[in-house]
């Protein structure tokens, strides 16, 4: 009898914390290539920033990936993969309307890297001085909810607390574009973007 009570409590706390986060998904219409999507903040809570450090790599005379989506505060390591040297800097950092200052770290040889921590949520688009149509493009997140578009430019983004968010639709070619969506088991949000 004690233990039947103790599986229901338990049942219970599993339905409660799964009914309290859903999903957020829907297709973003008008460009080709990947768009991020992201939820813009959430009251009254703040993410600390990720202890892993993700990778861009110059290879092949590319940055690879051309756009890497972290959370804002973590540490990116740029790596030169390649037998020829590259330099990474980044003329601006876009934040919404506004355009702070860039950074040039430097050009370094095959199978050396440097770190940034990128501190706060915007875009920053890479260039090399050494090869000018090498491009790329950290998109720093505010939020862990955001996901990247598969080829047919549907996304997911899975574990959002219910709520009401605004949720961000980035594109390198395109004007950013805000929805407001009310999370309460699965929503939708499609994005029609252009330039
Ligand atoms: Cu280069």
């Amino acid at each position: 009898m004690k233990r039947n009570l103790v599986y229901a409590v338990l049942l219970t706390a599993m339905l409660t914390v799964g009914a309290n986060a859903g999903t957020i998904s829907g297709k973003v219409a008008g460009v080709a290539g990947e768009s991020v999507i992201y939820v813009d903040a959430v009251k009254g809570k703040t993410f600390p920033a990720p202890a892993e450090h993700p990778v861009l790599s110059q290879k092949s005379l590319l940055f690879q990936p051309h756009i890497l989506v972290v959370q804002a505060g973590a540490t990116v390591d740029f790596l030169n993969s390649d037998k020829v040297a590259h330099n990474v800097f980044w003329p601006s950092f876009q934040q919404g309307a506004k355009k702070g200052p860039g950074e040039n770290l430097g050009t370094w040889p095959q199978g050396e890297k440097r770190s940034f921590k990128f501190d706060q949520a915007g875009v920053a688009a890479l260039l090399c001085n050494v090869h000018p149509e090498m491009s790329a493009y950290v998109v720093v997140v505010p939020t862990p909810y955001y996901a990247v578009t598969d080829a047919g430019g549907n996304y997911k983004i899975d574990n959002v607390p219910n709520g009401q968010y605004n949720v961000v639709g980035w594109h390198e070619g395109a004007k950013m574009q805000t929805k407001p969506v009310a999370v309460s088991g699965e929503a939708n949000a499609d994005f029609s973007l252009s330039k």
